[in-house]
């Protein structure tokens, strides 16, 4: 058994999650932040036998696109308290960020 942790953008995550329930894949979804953007994202925990994953890693990838954001990085005030204009940088954020580990064990109590 595998655990699959994917991390998608907002945008994709309803067509996402829809997709899931038609292939009855079961699924946990948590609001997450990126750590460069500082900008919502959604994090899906899939719990899946091996012989799935392939499966699911396809739906992932057919559900996710890539697309470009921009980000403002913070103004730098140097020690004469000069301040240097900071503009705004483009960021391709991807379609998804995906790992798969192993589980040891399932349970459900
Ligand atoms: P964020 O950390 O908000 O990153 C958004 C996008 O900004 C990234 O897209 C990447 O293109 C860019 N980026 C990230 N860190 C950067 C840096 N230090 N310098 C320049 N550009 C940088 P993705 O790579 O597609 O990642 C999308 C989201 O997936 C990330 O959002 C983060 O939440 C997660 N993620 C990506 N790689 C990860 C990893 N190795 N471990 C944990 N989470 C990860």
């Amino acid at each position: 058994m595998k655990l699959i942790i994917a991390i998608v953008q907002d945008k994709d995550s309803n067509r996402l999650s829809n997709l899931f329930i038609q292939e009855n894949v079961r699924a946990t979804k948590l609001s997450t932040t990126g750590g460069f953007l500082k900008s919502g994202n959604t994090t899906f925990m899939i719990g899946v036998e091996d012989e799935r994953v392939e499966k699911i890693l396809d739906l992932i990838k057919e559900s996710s696109r890539a697309r470009k954001r921009f980000m403002t990085p913070p103004v730098n005030i140097d020690a004469s308290m000069d301040s240097s204009a900071a503009y705004p940088i483009e960021v391709q954020v991807g379609g998804a960020t995906v790992f798969v580990l192993p589980i040891d064990s399932f349970y459900q109590f």
